[in-house]
């Protein structure tokens, strides 16, 4: 019987991966921490503890007196947040991972851990459609620094002490449950908040800027499949690319519009659009596909309509 501790999981991600694994594996066995308090479903449904990834006594004690078998990192300061408080940031985000890296090669029980990389380890070198598996990685952010790092340090800790840590370069993920977490990707589900409350957004973007984008449903799925899958099958120890869906901020509201007529945006590029020009268009996941058999379901269509449903039932529309 796994026994899972996910950290972070008061985030953009972990209040969904929270529910999909207790769902799996059933309530008792998934610990839900994060620094502050995680929405009301889940510290109802399962255990959840106020716990600092960066305070690596009481986390060895915790996984230790809790049996803990697979970690889930997700705590991190993403790429927007990141650019305000860049020494910080890399604090975070590296010592966080070496806390969770250097604990599953100590303590024995803990066999599996997940860490997300991002689409931020490329850079404005990098090929910058159907970005390769395998390419140049000179990100320039903070975030994609930590990122890349991070990933180097997996497979270091994958050679040289066997610790069997999985990771995903996920693109910008969309979902309503929580808020997006500071990241350049956000605007992508601000706006729908925006469309159903005001009816209009003003985008941190341009109008052209294409991203790599994925519904959370399938991010989740992916996410699990990756972790459920046997070892052998795991033959990229740093990060593996997974794409989704790429569209821009125009082909986002155009698409709301179906839904919402009068939906207007308005275009205000700020300090993000040149992380986001940094970034791929879109993304070759083969390798994902190959190894793991990566799926995904929703195409812009799809995830528009979840979206306007999941944020209406929000607000009680
Ligand atoms: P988020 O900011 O929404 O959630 C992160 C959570 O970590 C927050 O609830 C925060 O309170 C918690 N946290 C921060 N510092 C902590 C600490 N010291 N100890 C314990 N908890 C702490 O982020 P997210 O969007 O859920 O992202 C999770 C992970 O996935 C991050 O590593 C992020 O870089 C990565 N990622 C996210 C996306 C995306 O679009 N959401 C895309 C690529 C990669
Ligand atoms: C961000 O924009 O920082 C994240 C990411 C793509 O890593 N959503």
């Amino acid at each position: 019987m796994e026994r899972i501790l996910v950290i972070g999981a008061a985030g953009q991600i972990g209040s969904e991966l929270v529910t999909a694994l207790r769902t799996l594996h059933g309530n008792e066995n998934v610990f839900a921490t994060d620094l502050r308090e995680v929405p009301k479903d889940i510290k109802e449904a399962g255990p959840f503890a106020i716990l600092d990834v960066m305070d690596d006594k009481r986390l060895i004690h915790y996984v230790i007196r809790h049996k803990i078998t697979q970690i889930y990192h997700l705590a991190a300061v993403l790429s927007g947040n990141a650019e305000k408080l860049p020494l910080q940031a890399w604090h975070i985000n590296m010592q966080s991972l070496l806390n969770i890296l250097d604990l599953a090669k100590e303590v024995e029980d803990v066999k599996k851990i997940f860490w997300p990389s991002s689409i931020a380890v490329f850079g404005p070198t990098t090929p910058q459609k159907n970005t390769p598996q395998l390419t140049i990685t000179e990100p320039s952010t903070v975030y994609g620094i930590s990122k890349l790092a991070g990933e180097r340090w997996c497979e270091y800790f994958y050679k040289r002490y066997n610790v069997d840590v999985r990771s995903i370069r996920y693109p910008g993920l969309i979902s309503y449950k929580t808020e997006a977490g500071g990241g350049t990707t956000d605007y992508a589900v601000e706006i729908f908040y925006e469309a159903v409350k005001s009816g209009k957004y003003n985008c941190f973007l341009s109008e052209n800027t294409a991203l790599p984008m994925m519904f959370m449903e399938d991010a989740v799925n992916a996410t699990i499949k990756l972790m459920e899958s046997p070892k052998e099958k795991i033959l990229v120890h740093s990060g593996y690319n997974v794409g989704g869906i790429s569209f821009t901020p125009k082909q986002l509201a155009e698409e709301i519009k179906t839904h919402i007529p009068n939906f207007k945006i308005s275009y205000q590029p700020d300090f993000r659009q040149a992380i986001a020009d940094s970034w791929p268009q879109s993304i070759d996941d083969t390798q994902a596909q190959t190894d793991w058999g990566l799926e995904t379901k929703h195409d812009i269509k799809a995830m528009t309509n979840k979206m306007l449903q999941g944020v209406k039932q929000k607000f009680n529309q």
